[in-house]
Formats: structure tokens, sequence, C-alpha cells
């Protein structure tokens, strides 16, 4: 083995370990800030935005699916604000993240304008009181008949910092299924990681003979 192949099978190694280590992510635990939080109306829960037991991995090729409780009834774990004029859900992590991973599901048996009601959404991290991140008319919660249903994925910047994040709506009923955040590297980083250890374990072999 040259030494040009070794230096290329040690990086190999320690990208393998290193993916390995960012796939299994944190998914970080949750509870709602019911005082920064609009009171639901029509008989749903804000800890119903949280609650669903289901076979969560955000690391999964489909993280859609397998998915929450996403039916409309009066007793669903479905949150929904009272009125029109919007609302905000307010949901805390038990520390603070960076690489976050914000994944949300909406209601998938809507019809019409209700599809609207997990769009255009402000999004806003906070690391305590001071905003560390925010996004305004977000509209990644796709809303096809096709999958992934009502589901969407909203990954800010990996160098923001968050111990909680508020998902609000300023034009439409909020309506929201169920939340989880993750801390974890898009894999897209981890490529872009490979190509540049691989480009320096290749330098060696691009000396002139
Ligand atoms: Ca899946
Ligand atoms: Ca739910």
């Amino acid at each position: 083995m040259t030494r040009n192949h070794t230096l290329i099978s040690i990086a190999l190694v320690i990208v393998l370990a290193l993916s390995g280590a960012a796939s299994a992510g944190t998914i970080i635990p949750l509870t709602v800030d019911v005082p920064n939080t609009t009171a639901p109306g029509h008989g749903t829960s804000i800890a119903g935005l949280i609650s669903d037991t289901f076979a969560y991995d955000p690391a999964d090729a489909d993280p859609w699916t397998p998915a929450p409780s996403q039916t409309w009834s009066p007793t669903s774990e479905i949150y929904i604000t009272p009125s029109a004029a919007g609302g905000v859900a307010t949901i805390d992590f038990d520390a603070v993240y960076d690489t976050l991973i914000l994944d949300i599901w909406g209601r998938s048996d809507y019809a019409g304008a209700e599809a609207t009601r997990s769009q255009n959404l402000t999004i806003t991290f906070y690391n305590g009181a001071v905003v560390t991140h925010q996004v305004t008319g977000w509209n990644g919660v796709s809303t096809k008949e096709d999958d992934p249903i009502s589901y969407g994925r909203y990954t800010p910047p990996a160098s923001v910092l968050a111990d909680s994040v508020a998902i609000g709506h300023t034009s439409d009923y909020l309506l929201l299924a169920e939340v989880r955040a993750v801390s974890i590297p898009e894999p897209s980083t981890f490529a872009l990681l490979t190509m540049s250890l691989f480009g320096v374990a290749s330098i060696p072999g691009r000396k002139p003979k």
C-alpha cells in the first residue's frame, strides 16, 4: 500500500467514525412553554404538540414516516389556535443546542384552505431571551397529497444556538400536529467533510516526480 493510499484509508476511517457518531444525533427532550403559547381552541391540546409516541428517526431517509397522529378530531392531539388572528406555540429544549433540525407535522386530512394553517410560519429560535435566528413566511410543510403529507423540516444555520423555539402564524389559524427537535449535522456536511479529507489525503500524490 502506498503512502497515498494509506492516508486515504485513514481519512475514510475517520469519516466513517464521525458519520456513525453523527447519525445517532441527539433527539432533544421537549416541553411546552405554556406562558409563551397561545391557548388552543376547539378542544385541542398544547401538550399534543409533543406527546405522540411514534418511532421517530431523524436520520431516516424518510423521516415523515412513521408519522404521529395527523387526523383531526375534537379530542385529537392536534394543536390549533382559536382564531384566524394567528398565534404562537413555544417549545423549550432541556439545554442549549447547535446543529439543529426542526421537524414539524401538520394535519393530514385537511381540506381546501385548511392546508394554509401549517404554512407561512414564523419560526424563531431563542437562547434564553435572545433571538438567535428567525425565518418568516416559511412554507416548508408540504401540502401535496403524496409523501411527505403535511410534513416539513427546517434547518437553521449550524452555528445557531437555541434552548427554545417558537412556531407562529400571523394571518391564519395555526395548526400543528407534532414537533420534534434534533441536534444532528446534515448529511451534506459530511459529504463536504469527506471531500475535504480526501482532498487533503490526495495532496502528496500531486507532487511532481
Ligand atoms: Ca421512515
Ligand atoms: Ca400530536
